[in-house]
């Protein structure tokens, strides 16, 4: 028996079988959760929904987190199929193209700022607010990607670096707010992989290559590992554990 057997968990941000999102889902099917997908748009569905099936799962939603009303959908919609939710994953973030690139003081602008902002960390509240009630007494956990540009000036990563500093504090917040209900959120900060998103990072293959050199375990973190912490994360095995950033990045962090 696995050790998420009987627990409901929401994974977003499915883009690919290359996502973060998708090592979550298939880890936690594995150790017998429920699962449920969501999928940013049209283009995106009939994939999710063929990778829902992989996972034993008849549920595919639609979710682009910068509407309020598909947010709302969503848990109107889950709460038809589940009387209840464990678990949410969010591995979601954006930020347009050219703030990824150069120098961050040259790149940013007031737009840019606002939708990495927007759509990569106060997302991750807005599903904690909207899957509240659902999760309610049941011992629930939210989890959420974060990187180490969050805490260190990564070249290029720029705005998403002090987007995801917002989302590391969004998770001590939510915490706090939701630990009397029983909810748990955490992070976990993910090494470098290459994903659609990752696409977007200028020099990202400079930056897997320059990990993979001079990291304790001299190579990349893969889905399947971090898959596998998120499934701890969002397990009863980590119930002393919330309000923390969990390093899955083969100990690249402690590097001076
Ligand atoms: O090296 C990496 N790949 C790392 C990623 C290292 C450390 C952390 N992360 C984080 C990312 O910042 C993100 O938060 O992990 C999370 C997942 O990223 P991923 O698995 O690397 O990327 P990907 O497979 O592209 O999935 C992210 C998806 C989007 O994909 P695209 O590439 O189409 O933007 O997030 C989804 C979307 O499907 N997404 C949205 N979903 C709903 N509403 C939205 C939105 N507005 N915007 C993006």
């Amino acid at each position: 028996m696995g050790f998420l057997e009987g627990k409901k968990i929401l994974v977003t941000g499915v883009a690919s079988n290359r996502s973060i999102a998708w090592g979550c889902a298939e880890a936690m099917h594995k150790q017998g959760a429920e699962i449920a997908l969501t999928y940013q748009n049209e283009k995106l569905k009939s994939r999710v929904v063929e990778m829902a099936s992989k996972c034993g799962s008849d549920i595919a939603l639609p979710l682009d987190v910068g509407k309020d009303e598909d947010i709302e959908a969503l848990f109107a919609s889950l709460a038809k199929r589940w009387d209840g939710l464990d678990a949410i994953v969010h591995s979601i973030a954006f930020a347009p193209r050219e703030q990824l690139e150069g120098d961050y003081v040259d790149a940013v602008t007031r737009e840019g700022f606002a939708t990495a902002h927007e759509i990569s960390s106060y997302s991750f509240a807005a599903l904690a607010k909207a899957g509240r009630a659902m999760m309610e007494g049941r011992n629930g956990a939210l989890l959420t990607m974060s990187y180490l540009g969050a805490v260190r000036a990564v070249p290029h990563y720029n705005v998403m670096g002090v987007a995801k500093a917002s989302l590391e504090a969004n998770v001590r917040y939510l915490s706090a707010s939701l630990g009397p209900q029983g909810t748990r959120v955490n992070a976990i900060s993910a090494g470098p992989i290459r994903t659609l998103a990752a696409a977007g990072i200028s020099d990202f293959r400079d930056m897997l290559k320059k990990v993979e050199e001079r990291t304790p375990m001299r190579r990349n973190v893969t889905i399947e590992e971090v898959g596998n912490a998120a499934a701890f994360l969002c397990s009863d095995l980590s119930s002393g554990i919330t309000g923390d950033v969990l390093y899955v990045d083969t100990g690249y962090h402690i590097l001076g």
